[in-house]
Order: structure tokens, then sequence, then C-alpha cells
């Protein structure tokens, strides 16, 4: 081949395969639908009433996730969507050992290149807590969203379908990348940090007291209007590889007349670590502080909270906490303190490396 046509062919033949391997294919092949994954863990998406009326006393965890699915046959025009049966209980029952299977079993989903987004149905009462876990323990950025519902499928004005409805057009969709782990319920869309249940029993229930949610959902389309700032999936230390326990880590609540009793019981059960939700910002009782000095000095780990719903606990200004050993949760639910403390505990036992990580997830 002679020189004057080769070079310039050699020159376009490496632009053409730069610009392939530069252009990001999706995770569906053109023409297709994005594939979605839903991990069907049982709750009240999945439950059933004696009557039509029925909004309280059903069953829950009763429907498959095949039953589910197709309760909304409008799911197709958003993906291509296949269900998976991880586990069939109400949400109050979820157990450490759940989350480590629902992770592993998230990550693998997600590793596959054709795979878009998961979607994890899930009782209501423990769904923050598990949005929480997968939001620190999935390395991906792809969509992963957590859905349930306040009524049984069975109820009149069932909650549940448009619940999944827009949770799978959320999963399916290129803007719900990189945001973590979402819940969404009731057209909202809410960071796994910060979202909580604030009510028993009505359908908008789930909310994120001062900060808001990350956006909505109408129509099937997602409307971002927040990125969450803290570590979360990809930027996550946090591995559930090879791992099938966590370190017992309990809350404790203060309240008027708490001392260190239950502390104690603690200890004396062998917890590794104690996020006491104190009153106020994480104020304890004379009783408590000595109950918890005690606890730090024999190297149980201790992180104040508090019960009161929203705002920083701050460090080292009522109590001398480095003096003591103790961590503060900065603004994390005590529920997700525990989360955040039983997975710092399987790579740090140092108050000062655990502070680091509450002031950075
Ligand atoms: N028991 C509740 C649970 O499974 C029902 C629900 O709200 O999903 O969390």
């Amino acid at each position: 081949m002679n020189q004057n046509f080769c070079r310039p062919f050699l020159l376009f033949t490496a632009m053409l395969l730069t610009a392939i391997t530069l252009v990001p294919f999706p995770a569906h092949s053109a023409g297709h639908k994005p594939r979605v994954v839903v991990l069907a863990t049982g709750g009240t998406i999945a439950g059933s009433g004696a009557s039509e009326t029925t909004t309280v006393g059903y069953k829950a965890a009763v429907f498959s996730v095949d039953h589910i699915l197709r309760s909304v046959p409008s799911l197709k025009e958003l993906a291509d969507v296949r269900g998976e049966q991880i586990f069939q209980i109400a949400s109050e029952n979820i157990t450490p050992a759940h989350w480590l299977t629902l992770s592993r079993r998230v990550n693998a989903l997600l590793a596959d290149k054709e795979v878009h987004g998961v979607v994890v149905t899930h009782g209501t009462d423990t769904m923050e807590e598990t949005a929480y876990f997968l939001h620190l323990t999935v390395h991906s950025d792809k969509p992963v969203v957590l859905v349930g519902s306040m009524r049984p499928g069975t109820a009149i004005s069932a909650d549940g379908p448009i619940n999944l409805y827009n949770a799978v057009a959320l999963a399916a969709s290129p803007s719900g990348a990189g945001r973590g782990v979402m819940v969404v319920m009731n057209d909202r869309i809410s960071s796994a940090r910060e979202v909580t249940k604030t009510n028993t029993f009505t359908a908008d229930t789930f909310k994120t007291h001062d900060l808001g949610e990350l956006g909505y959902l109408q129509a099937g389309k997602p409307y971002f209007y927040r990125m969450p700032v803290r570590r979360h999936t990809s930027n996550s230390i946090f591995s559930v590889d090879n791992r099938e326990s966590l370190p017992a880590v309990e809350i404790l609540l203060g309240y008027g007349g708490s001392g260190r009793e239950q502390i104690d019981r603690a200890v004396a059960a062998g917890v590794k670590g104690i996020v006491f939700a104190g009153t106020g910002n994480g104020s304890l009782s004379v009783g408590a502080l000595a109950g918890l000095s005690a606890a730090a000095a024999k190297g149980v780990a201790v992180v104040r909270a508090s019960r009161v719903g929203s705002g920083i606990v701050t460090h080292n200004a009522d109590i001398a906490d480095d003096t003591l050993g103790f961590c503060t949760s900065d603004n994390l639910l005590p529920q997700k303190a525990r989360i955040l403390l039983m997975l710092g505990l399987t790579v740090t036992g140092a108050p000062d490396r655990l502070q680091n990580l509450f002031d950075s997830y």
C-alpha cells in the first residue's frame, strides 16, 4: 500500500475507533427499552385485605412479584421489566442479614451492562433503613429505587400501582443515575440518606424534614432539583462482599428519668456500638453520660444522636465528645446512624476515624 494512501487511512481508522469508544452506549441497545429488574421483598405493596375498604388490618407480603407487575400493565411502555422474589416479608421483620443478601443481589444485577436500573418493592416500616444500607453499599451509579405502598392492592385508591409505575419510570430514566439510592412514594423522589416515614397510615407519610426531596415524578417523568452531597454508592468505601454478618449496634432512647441501666444492659449483652438518641441536641442525663462513658472506656463505639427528628447534633459543645471517645451523628436520624455505625465498625473501631465517616457520609 503506497505511503500517500496509508497515512490518511490509518488516521481515519484511529479517529473512528476513538469515537466509538468515547460514545457512551446506553445500557440497552438502540430501539429496545431500558431493562429494569424489580426485586420484591414483601410489604403492603404485596398485601391483601378482606375488602376494598380494608386499609389497615390487612395481611402484608401475600402477592408475588409477578402478580404485582401484572397489576400495572403500562410498565411495559416504560421498560423491559422482569421480577425476582428475593424475600416475602413484612418489613418490620427485615434484618441485617436480609440487607447483606439484597445488597449483593443489587450489585450483581447492576454489574450486568444490559441492566439499566433496579427497583426494590418493600414494606414501608423499614424502607428508609434498607434504602440507606443500599445507599452505602451499592457500588454503581445506576438508578436504585425503593418503593412501597400505604394501602394494599385490594383497597380502593391503592397507592401501590402508581408508586410502582413511578419507581420503574425513574429506574428506566437516564436522569436517575448518580443520585444514590432513592425512595419513590406519593409522586416524590427522596434521598435514602434523609427520608423517613412520618405518619402511621397516610399515603403522604414519607418526608424529608428541613432538607426536602430530590424531586418529583409526574406522568412517568422525573423532575430533579437537588443532588445528594454526602458520600454514597460508587463513592462509598463499604463492601458487603464475603460478609455474613454485621457488628451488633443498639439504639437507645433518652427521656425524662432515663439513666444508665439500659446502657449497662446493652454493654453486658456484648454490643459493639450504641447509638444514643438523646433529648434535644443529643443531651445526656447524668446517669446516661456515666453509662456511655463507661461503655466507651470498654471499647464500645458510642454515637450521640437525637430523638428530635432534624438538625445537627453538635460535636464537643455541651459534652467533651473527643475526650470521652464519643462520636456524634451530624443530622442522621438514629435508625440511619445505626446503619452507618454498623458498616463503619467493619472498617475501624477508632472514634476519630468513625467520626470522619459521620462527617462525610
Ligand atoms: N408492615 C408494613 C411493612 O411491611 C406494611 C407496609 O407498610 O408495607 O413495612
